[in-house]
Parts: C-alpha cells; sequence; structure tokens
C-alpha cells in the first residue's frame, strides 16, 4: 500500500530525540481503504465536511463524477453495484446531502443492489446533545431502517474495519445498500503511518459462493422432471448472478419456455425461440411447474396468484408448483407455498442443476408449440402496430425506430424510464445481450434516468440510450449537464407526450393546468443545448431515426425530443389496475 506520508511535529517537541513523525490522516485512510478493496470510483456531490475527500480522491487517481444532485449520484451508484457486483460508492454532505441520497440507498436496498452511502455528518457531542450544529442530524439513525446495515466510524484507527464490513454487509447474500457515517472530525485525525497502513483491510472473499444443499437440488431436479408444462422465470438476480452461459445451457438444454424480468431481458436474446414474453399471459396461469431464478414473486409477478397464476381471485393460488432459487432463505413461502426452495447464489445453484440436466425430459412439444401459436399471433399483430405511421407520432412508431437501433447496436446500454414509456419500451424494443437494460426496478421509480446514464457509461464504456418520459426526465433533468461535463456518450429520447401519462387532463374549474400536464411543445432538446451538447427534434419516425443514428455515430451526448400523440398514453401505463380511482359523479 502506498500510503503518501506527512511530516507533522512529534506531540512532544520537548526531548532532542524528538522526530518529525511520519503520520497520515482520516482522509487519505479512506482514500487508501476503498482503492484497497478495488473501489475505484466514486459518485458524489462536494462541500463540508467532504470536499477535501473529492479533492484528494481525485489527485490519488480514483475517478470523481461530480453530479448537480445526490440522489443522481446515488443512483448511479447503485446501478455501478448491479453491473459490477461490487458497491457502488456515493458519497455526499451532511443533512440534507445524506437525505438526498437516502432515496437511492433505499432503492438499492430493495433491488438487491450493493451500494455504499458515505455520508460526511457533524460533531457527535453536538448532535447528541441536540445543540444545533452545522446540519445537524442523527444520520445513523436514520439511515438503519431502509439499508441492510449502517456503520458510524469515529477513530481514524477504524476506517479499515469500518469500510471493510461495508463492503461485506453490502456485496454478501443478498447485495443491497449500505450507510456509512463518517464525521467531520474524523477526517483531519492523524495517526501514526504505520498503524494506519496496519489498520487497513483488504476484505478476502467479499461475496462468498452459497453452494445449495444436495437434497434441495434432487427436490427441485424431482419436481422439474415431472412437469409436462413447465416454465422458467429469470428475474434481475440471475443478470446480476453473472452467470449467464450455464443459465442459458439449462434453458437451452432442458428446452423448457422462458420468461424474462424487465431487466433480466437479454441474458438469452428476446428473440430467442424459447422466449415466452409475447405470451406472457398465456403461460403464468397454464404453466404447472414454474422455476423462478432470482426473481421474487412481488407485485411484478402478481405475488404469484391471483387471475395471473389462473386463481379465481386475487387471493386464489393458480395450480403451479413452485421451484425458487434465491440466496435468501426466507424469501420462499413469502407470498404463496414454495414446493422446492433451493437456497444458494444462482451461479453454484445453476451449476449443481447442470450436473443433472442430462435427465430432466426436454419441455413437451404440445406445450411449446401452444405456446409458440400464441407467440406468432401476438407477434404478428404487433407488427401491424409497429408498422403504422401515424402523425403525430405514438408510442409505437417512435418506439419501432428505437428497437431497430438497439437491434443495430445490440451493446449499448438501454436505460428506461416513465409510465408508457416504460411499460411500451420494455414489450417493444428486443434486448440482445445480459445487463443491458436498466430501468425503474422493483419500485417503478421516476429519477433512475440521467443517474444511470453517467454509471453505465462510466462502467461499460458503451454508448448508453435513454427512452425517458418527459415526466421521468424531469426527476434528473439537470444532470445532462454532469452528462456534457464529463463528455459521455449519452443519446436521450425524450418521449414528450405533454405530461404525467397523457397531455390532454384540463382542471375543470378552469384555473390551473391539469395536475398530470406540463407545458405543451416544451422543447426538452434545448436544455443540453446550453452545456454544449447535442438537441434535436423529432416530429417523425424518420427524424428520430436520423437523430439517434448520428448521436450514436458522433458518441457525443444528445438529447432528442420526440414528440408524441398526447392523447397516444393510458393512465398509469400497464398497471392501472393498482391506481385507486375517485368514485366519478
Ligand atoms: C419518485 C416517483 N414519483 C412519482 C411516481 C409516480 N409516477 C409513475 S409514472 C410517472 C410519470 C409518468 O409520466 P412520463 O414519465 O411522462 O411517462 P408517460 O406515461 O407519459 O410516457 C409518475 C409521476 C413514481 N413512480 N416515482
Ligand atoms: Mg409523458
Amino acid at each position: 500500500m502506498a500510503i503518501v506520508t506527512e511530516s507533522a511535529p512529534a506531540a512532544a517537541p520537548s526531548t532532542a530525540a524528538a522526530q518529525p513523525q511520519e503520520t497520515v490522516d482520516g482522509f487519505k485512510l479512506v482514500i487508501e481503504a476503498l482503492k484497497l478493496n478495488g473501489l475505484d470510483t466514486i459518485y458524489g456531490l462536494p462541500g463540508i465536511p467532504i470536499t477535501d475527500l473529492t479533492r484528494r480522491a481525485q489527485a490519488d487517481g480514483i475517478r470523481v463524477l461530480s453530479f448537480r444532485h445526490e440522489q443522481n449520484a446515488g443512483y448511479a451508484a447503485s446501478i455501478a453495484g448491479f453491473l459490477t457486483q461490487k458497491p457502488g460508492i456515493c458519497l455526499t454532505v451532511s443533512a440534507p446531502g445524506f437525505l438526498n441520497g437516502l432515496n437511492a440507498l433505499a432503492h438499492a436496498t430493495t433491488n438487491c443492489f450493493p451500494m455504499i452511502l458515505i455520508s460526511g455528518s457533524s460533531e457527535r457531542e453536538v448532535v447528541d446533545l441536540q445543540q444545533g450544529d452545522y446540519e445537524e442530524m442523527d444520520q445513523l439513525a436514520v439511515a438503519k431502517p431502509i439499508c441492510k446495515a449502517a456503520f458510524r466510524v469515529l477513530h481514524a484507527e477504524d476506517i479499515g474495519v469500518g469500510i471493510a464490513r461495508a463492503i461485506r454487509a453490502a456485496v454478501s447474500g443478498r447485495p443491497g445498500g449500505v450507510y456509512l457515517d463518517l464525521p467531520a472530525k474524523l477526517f483531519a485525525q492523524s495517526i501514526e503511518a504505520e498503524a494506519g497502513r496496519k489498520s487497513l483491510i483488504k476484505v478476502v472473499d467479499p461475496a462468498p459462493k452459497q453452494l445449495p444443499a444436495p437434497d434441495a437440488v434432487k427436490r427441485a431436479m424431482d419436481l422439474l422432471k415431472s412437469a409436462k408444462k413447465p416454465l422458467i422465470v429469470l428475474g434481475k438476480g440471475a443478470a446480476y448472478a453473472q452467470a449467464d452461459a450455464d443459465i442459458k445451457a439449462l434453458i437451452e438444454k432442458t428446452g423448457i419456455p422462458y420468461l424474462p424480468m424487465s431487466m433480466a431481458k437479454g441474458l438469452l436474446p428476446d428473440t430467442h425461440e424459447q422466449c415466452a414474453s409475447a405470451a406472457r399471459s398465456f403461460v403464468l396461469p397454464e404453466a404447472d411447474v414454474v422455476m423462478l431464478i432470482g426473481a421474487r414473486l412481488n407485485w411484478l409477478l402478481s405475488h404469484g396468484k391471483g387471475k395471473t397464476w389462473g386463481g379465481k381471485s386475487s387471493k386464489d393460488w393458480g395450480n403451479q408448483k413452485f421451484i425458487q432459487v434465491d440466496i435468501s432463505p426466507i424469501e420462499a413461502d413469502s407470498n404463496v407455498r414454495i414446493d422446492a426452495p433451493v437456497v444458494g447464489d444462482i451461479g453454484s445453484v445453476v451449476a449443481a442443476f447442470l450436473k443433472d440436466i442430462a435427465s430432466v425430459p426436454r419441455a413437451p412439444a404440445d406445450w411449446v408449440n401452444a405456446i409458440n401459436e400464441r407467440k406468432s399471433k401476438n407477434v404478428a399483430k404487433m407488427g401491424e402496430t409497429l408498422a403504422k405511421d401515424p402523425s403525430p407520432m405514438n408510442f409505437h412508431s417512435a418506439l419501432n425506430v428505437v428497437r431497430d437501433i438497439v437491434k443495430a447496436n445490440p451493446d449499448a446500454m438501454l436505460v428506461n424510464e416513465g409510465a408508457n414509456a416504460l411499460d411500451f419500451t420494455r414489450s417493444i424494443v428486443d434486448m440482445y445481450k445480459p445487463r443491458k437494460r436498466i430501468d425503474v426496478g422493483t419500485w417503478g421509480i421516476m429519477g433512475i434516468g440521467m443517474g444511470y446514464c453517467v454509471a453505465a457509461a462510466v462502467v461499460t464504456k458503451q454508448q448508453v440510450i435513454a427512452i425517458e418520459g418527459d415526466s421521468a426526465f424531469g426527476f434528473s433533468g439537470m444532470e445532462v449537464e454532469t452528462i456534457c461535463r464529463y463528455d459521455l456518450p449519452v443519446c436521450i429520447v425524450v418521449m414528450n407526450n405533454n405530461g404525467v401519462y397523457r397531455g390532454t387532463d384540463v382542471d375543470p374549474t378552469g384555473r390551473d393546468p391539469a395536475p398530470t400536464v406540463f407545458v405543451k411543445g416544451a422543447r426538452y432538446d434545448r436544455i443540453i443545448e446550453a452545456f454544449g451538447g447535442v438537441g434535436a427534434n423529432a416530429t417523425t419516425p424518420a427524424e428520430l431515426r436520423k437523430a439517434m443514428e448520428e448521436a450514436i455515430r458522433s458518441r457525443k451526448p444528445t438529447l432528442i425530443n420526440a414528440v408524441i400523440d398526447e392523447t397516444a398514453g393510458t393512465e398509469s401505463g400497464r398497471i392501472t389496475g393498482l391506481n385507486p380511482t375517485a368514485k366519478k359523479k
């Protein structure tokens, strides 16, 4: 470890033997602890007490991406964690900056992304007596309920341990968000350089493999062998695991149809013959054995019950038997009975399945044929809709262009948020490679957009394409400056339908714009021009195609305002059913 040391006068300069002592301060120890563990990027926003931490981290070779709002830095860190299996680091100032970062910390925890939110904080003795310190807040207490673990370091000697604990907590088992509280005084503490050196920890095996129990594997394989209508559901946990080749082998060797959840799209190409996405509403209620790999039976899968799964009412279970592969032993039975839980890391579990794969009969032909029939009907129907060229553009005609562009650029990262802009993109735009699609995740949050764009570009170095609802874009829009500042190859397409879901609502009293409606005909493209990026206004698919192709050719930060028919969307996109509507008079 190369700790650059500073000379400081020894504590007691009275004797003749006093030598200048090599010391190291808290700033340096934090930086060295991160570097020692391969954490080479910080997403943050400077200010008291961490300004010098950002400067010195940059000087010491850590990449420091400085944002305009901590929430976006936090989302960037969270998705960096998903993409790299290393905790994404978000760095903020105390109280308000910390609070701005919390949304992303909670998001990381909910989505099982490894992330560490490091926030500076005010002085313990003042905070704890509530004496009104600058940005006073008991941040540790506030963070605790929404993250996987939270730690505070008070002594420079403990920085190494603090960061090691944060790393282990973030990436081991089910990954999640971790909070690390670093009070202002810690940074200026100096300790002897040699003691500092010794105190740092290079974490050994931070995310240990968790091998499944052989009897659990056998139970699952026996159930799978008995299936007449098997189905595999791939969740974003399967994408996170980076066990791509084994997952592909499991699916292809068994011939079992599979359904990718949103961020698992591309684990196998969406155009794969076994992909059942286009027959989702047929396969879920019909399947008799469902293997969930890194997918939870939460609201995104209708909790594994109700009409979606062939139940008679919303609480009624279907006739499926479930195999659930998950690293968390308490995930099973969370919503319905899990007949064969297999606890372990997805890579190890799928590898164990593969050992016995030859004895699994191929998915029965009548099941596969029935699915293919539905698929071709739905694909043909979608083809007709996509071929239309209405004026103004609608989501379909615009996304038909995006679909082509992504097909031609399968390595590009696709960021996606909005309601209709999200749901239509997910179903229309095929993905071809793993971990290329990153979106609103488990909560369906707006605001991940520009933070994800920055992290995706920085981590993967690939072209990034962001398909953004106009409302969704607004949550992080100021970060187009960040994208321009770092000159990142990001092409943002704002699907501008003048509002949230649609642009057609009116205030019945005639006083104000309706709550769901924005300035009509807004030119989002002009925002990026203020920072030297390329803006384009697209009113036709041809204009959109040209602008996107040019963005990808030039790799310049680009924002395309895609003018979408304001009547085209539906309330809440695909999840209208979750929206309680006031009784109409
Ligand atoms: C943080 C957060 N706030 C509010 C919402 C509620 N919400 C869901 S989608 C959406 C915006 C939808 O509008 P837009 O992004 O323009 O997509 P469109 O349907 O118009 O394509 C909002 C505000 C949310 N999901 N997350
Ligand atoms: Mg909109």
